[in-house]
């Protein structure tokens, strides 16, 4: 029988792409190795969740006044002990953390800056929904060093993204991920029987139009009139625009925007009026919509705020919030074209 070599591990992979980057240092394939090492801790304990004593809440709340998984608790942990000592580092910012999280003295720092969602779609833990875990990188753009000096460093529009992607714990454990630069998205699959990441997805490309839309729509009574004419354009017949779109909505984005980067679509999470404090929308723009529009642009599709792309809007604030539109590139256009008032 013909043995099976492995394809192309992902370290390879990276490997690679540092090859074709003439000032590259190796730093950078150092980072995104450790942070997939932390993936797959956490794909382990993911995947036996059912088994394990972690499931159940811990009774405490996160900066975004959300019930905190003990999981949750877990992968923020893993990421960020794993992280903090490869020497690449300036600081981390996770949804977990109120605060930018400080490397420890005794490591060596560097140039770059993780944002992170350690666990998304924490609250579909226990019923065995995939999620997911959601990262970008930065490089500094001071000579700081102080911690309490170094949020402007983080506060950068997604464009300035050097890598983004997501892990996404399903019936399979998968990498998605991209430099940026036109070289394309590319997916990994785990193989545990390997323990390596394995080229699964070369240079993914998301339809030009989907034909499914993923949206709560128990939100309905809180959305202003354009939203409100949006989504009813999705469901409404009509056979030369391929209307209506199936609904398609897991409640847990990373599987939602897998699932539309595959096979094409468009998800939103619009801003409503059903919390105060959230009429953004609930979804973060530094750990959730930056890093995954630089996927889907990578992609060939694209991701909007409803008035403008995610990727290039200035944050003032590390957990601000965001209306998000992302996927196939003419249905997100023409959810820009109702939000911003352009269609009716
Ligand atoms: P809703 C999960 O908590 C999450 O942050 C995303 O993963 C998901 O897309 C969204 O919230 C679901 O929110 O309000 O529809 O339950």
């Amino acid at each position: 029988m013909a043995r099976r070599g492995v394809g192309i591990t992902i370290t390879q992979h990276i490997l690679n792409q540092q090859r074709q980057n003439p000032e590259a240092t190796g730093g950078f394939t150092t980072l995104l190795n450790e942070l997939i090492v932390a993936a797959k801790v956490i794909s382990r304990e993911v995947n036996k969740a059912g088994l394990a004593d972690i499931l159940g809440a811990t009774g405490r709340t996160n900066v975004q006044d959300e019930q905190v998984q003990k999981l949750d608790v877990f992968a923020n942990q893993v990421i960020i002990e794993r992280m903090q000592h490869v020497g690449q580092l300036c600081c981390m910012g996770s949804e977990e953390n109120a605060d930018l999280i400080e490397i420890p003295s005794q490591y060596p720092k560097g140039n770059y800056i993780i944002v992170f969602d350690p666990l998304d779609g924490s609250s579909n833990i226990d019923v065995n929904v995939s999620i997911g875990t959601i990262f970008g990188v930065y490089k500094k753009k001071s000579d700081e060093t102080d911690i309490d000096m170094l949020l402007n460093d983080v506060l950068q529009p997604g464009v300035n993204q050097v890598a983004a992607g997501y892990f996404i714990y399903g019936s399979s454990t998968m990498m998605v991920y991209t430099t940026g630069n036109g070289i394309g998205a590319h997916g990994f699959t785990l193989y545990p029987s390997v323990g390596e990441f394995l080229l699964s997805h070369e240079n993914i490309r998301i339809p030009e139009k989907g034909k499914t839309y993923s949206v709560n729509e128990g939100n309905y009574t809180y959305w202003d009139e354009k939203t409100v004419a949006l989504v009813d354009y999705f469901k409404a017949k009509d056979k030369d625009s391929g209307r209506p779109y199936t609904s398609r909505y897991v409640g847990s984005l990373v599987a939602d925007f897998h699932r539309n980067l595959l096979k094409g679509g468009i998800f939103m999470y619009p801003a409503d009026s059903k919390d105060p404090n959230k009429t953004s929308g609930k979804l973060r723009l530094m750990v959730e919509a930056n890093p995954l529009a630089m996927v889907v642009r990578e992609a060939g599709g694209y991701a909007s705020d409803g008035n403008g792309p995610i990727l290039e809007i200035d944050p003032s604030e590390l957990h601000q919030r965001t209306p998000l539109y992302i996927g196939s590139r003419e249905d997100v256009q023409l959810a820009e074209e109702f939000i911003s008032g352009r269609r009716g």
